[in-house]
């Protein structure tokens, strides 16, 4: 089954929504597999943001994730790295459709309150870049049964 990471940032932490983000989640029908709090350092700071080094927002960004720890999850379902890009919404949150977590709690480009991975490869790296494999569990999700019909899993 296909994993994602997901990042709840500084923003969210000083805004306390860090159950409601998490709550989106999990009404959705997606299993948690990991979580932890952690501060962000800089050498994973330019590990994660590899492809933004070069841009002039890049030491603000590092700055900003670097202000508060961050919520680290890794959730786990059928296409899941796309479904959870999808309940997070576009970067600017400001154009991101209402009813995603940015469209709804967000109004920055910078500050908008959660990471999602990209694609299934850049989930694979993300979640071993955040988790140690004693971090991440398998257990059964009996609610699974409900969620997804026979021919999804
Ligand atoms: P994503 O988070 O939607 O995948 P990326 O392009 O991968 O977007 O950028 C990573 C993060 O860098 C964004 O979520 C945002 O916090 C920040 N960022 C991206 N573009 C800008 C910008 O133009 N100005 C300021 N911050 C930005
Ligand atoms: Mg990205």
């Amino acid at each position: 089954m296909e994993r994602t990471l997901v990042l709840v940032k500084p923003d969210a932490l000083q805004r306390s929504l860090i159950g409601q983000i998490l709550q989106r989640f999990e009404r959705k029908g997606l299993k948690l597999v990991g979580m932890k709090m952690m501060s962000l350092s800089d050498a994973i700071l330019r590990e994660h943001y590899a492809h933004l080094a070069d841009k002039p927002f890049f030491a603000g960004l590092a700055k900003f994730m670097k202000s508060t720890p961050v919520i680290v999850m890794c959730w786990e379902g059928v296409e899941v790295v796309s479904t959870v890009r999808l309940l997070c919404g576009i970067t600017k949150s400001r154009e991101a459709d209402t009813g995603s977590i940015r469209g709804d709690f967000a109004m920055s480009v910078s500050c908008n309150v959660v990471h999602a991975s990209d694609s299934v490869a850049t989930a694979e790296k993300e979640i071993q870049r955040f988790f140690s494999k004693d971090e991440l569990f398998e257990y059964d999700k009996t609610e699974y049964a409900h969620v997804y019909s026979d021919d999804e899993m």
